[in-house]
C-alpha cells in the first residue's frame, strides 16, 4: 500500500434498549476499555459514561440503542461510545451540555456528566426525531492532531446477525498534487457471514492497492472479490490540491457532496463488483472547506435531504454518520456509511 490507514470499520457492539441495557453496556464497555489498556481509573469513567447513556435512553427515549467500539487512527486508539434514539429530542442542547440541569426531566440530563467524563464528545438532536451522542476515551489521553479532512463511519448488521456485510475504510495516498485521501464504501451482497467475507476481502484489496485513481482502485477491489458473491463498491479520492472529490462506483452506493445549500450527487454505474464489472466511470464535485462527503449503502434510504439535518454537517464525522444511520436506515438490510468533513480553517 502507498499511504497509511486512517480509519476503518471494525467490530461494533450494538445494544438495543431494554431493562438489561445498563448492565450489558457496562460489561461490554469495560472489556473494550481494558482491551486497549486504559488505566482502571479510566475504565471506570468509560463504564460510568455508558451507564449514564443507558439510563438516559431507558428513562427518556423511544427505541434507543448504544454502539460501542474501538476506533484507531494512526498511532492513536480510543473507545467510542455512541447513543442513538428516535425521539423525543432535546430542546436546549447547549444548556444540556453546559450543566446537564437545564434539561432536567428530559434526555438532556446526564449530558453534562458525559461531557466531564469523556476526552472528546458531541451531540446532535432533532426535535421529535432523535438524538445522537458520542463520547471518546483515548488510550493515551491525547486526541490526535486535528486534520483538514476528518473521516469516520458506522456499520450496523441486519437484525439477527452479528457480522455486517457493509464496510468502509479510509487511507492516505500520494496524489498528483500531494497528499490525498481514498475512501472505500462496500456493500457485500446479501448479509451474514458470507457478505462479511466479501467485505473483508474488499477492505484487504483496498488497502493493498497501489493505484491512485478511484477507477483503478475499484478495478483492484473487483479482482480482490472475484470469487465471492460480489458487492456494490464506491471509491472516492479526496484531493486537497484541487479541493475536489473524484468518485468511481459500481452498484447501489449513494454518494453525495453537501456544500452549503448545494447537494451534488455522484453517480455509480450499474453492475456487481466481482461479478459483472462495467468499465468504471469517474465523476467529480467541488469539495471546499465546510463541505461534507457522504457515501452509504442501500441499507440507508436515499430519500433523506441535507436540509433536514440542520447543524449536522459541521460535526464530528462519527456523529454525522451515526445521525444519518439513525434517521435513514432501513431495518431489513445491513447498513453502512462513511463520511468526510472538510474543516473550515
Ligand atoms: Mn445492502
Amino acid at each position: 500500500m502507498n499511504g497509511t490507514l486512517v480509519a476503518e470499520a471494525g467490530d461494533v457492539h450494538w445494544l438495543r434498549s431494554d431493562v438489561a441495557l445498563a448492565a450489558a453496556a457496562r460489561r461490554q464497555a469495560g472489556q473494550l476499555a481494558r482491551s486497549v489498556r486504559l488505566s482502571e481509573e479510566r475504565v471506570a469513567r468509560v463504564e460510568l459514561c455508558v451507564t449514564e447513556m443507558a439510563t438516559n435512553l431507558l428513562k427518556h427515549a423511544d427505541d434507543g440503542s448504544l454502539a460501542l467500539r474501538v476506533v484507531r487512527t494512526g498511532d492513536h486508539v480510543a473507545v467510542e461510545c455512541l447513543s442513538l434514539d428516535n425521539g423525543p429530542g432535546i430542546d436546549d442542547v447547549a444548556g444540556a451540555l453546559r450543566d446537564g440541569t437545564s434539561a432536567a426531566g428530559s434526555l438532556g440530563i446526564g449530558m453534562g456528566a458525559i461531557g466531564r467524563l469523556a476526552d472528546d464528545h458531541g451531540i446532535h438532536s432533532l426535535r421529535g426525531r432523535g438524538t445522537v451522542v458520542y463520547a471518546r476515551f483515548w488510550a493515551d489521553r491525547q486526541a490526535p492532531e486535528p486534520v483538514r479532512v476528518a473521516t469516520g463511519g458506522l456499520t450496523r448488521p441486519i437484525s439477527g446477525e452479528q457480522v455486517c456485510g457493509d464496510t468502509w475504510s479510509v487511507r492516505t495516498v500520494s496524489g498528483p498534487g500531494g497528499d490525498a485521501l481514498l475512501l472505500l464504501m462496500c456493500d457485500g451482497l446479501g448479509h451474514g457471514p458470507l457478505a462479511a467475507r466479501v467485505a473483508d476481502r474488499a477492505r484487504g484489496a483496498f488497502r493493498a492497492s497501489r493505484q491512485v485513481s478511484p477507477a483503478a482502485v475499484l478495478e483492484d477491489v473487483h479482482r480482490g472479490v472475484r470469487d465471492t458473491r460480489g458487492a456494490a463498491v464506491a471509491i472516492a479520492l479526496v484531493d486537497h490540491a484541487d479541493q475536489r472529490v473524484h468518485l468511481s462506483g459500481v452498484g447501489n452506493i449513494t454518494a453525495l457532496v453537501q456544500a452549503g445549500e448545494n447537494r451534488n450527487t455522484l453517480l455509480s454505474m450499474p453492475g456487481i463488483v466481482g461479478m459483472q464489472m462495467p468499465r468504471p466511470r469517474t465523476f467529480d464535485a467541488a469539495f471546499p472547506p465546510g463541505a461534507a462527503l457522504v457515501m452509504h449503502s442501500d441499507g440507508l434510504s436515499d430519500r433523506w435531504r441535507p436540509g433536514d439535518f440542520p447543524g449536522l454537517f459541521d460535526q464530528d464525522p462519527s456523529l454525522v454518520a451515526a445521525q444519518l444511520l439513525n434517521q435513514a436506515a432501513v431495518r431489513r438490510d445491513d447498513a453502512g456509511i462513511v463520511v468526510a468533513v472538510h474543516r473550515r480553517p
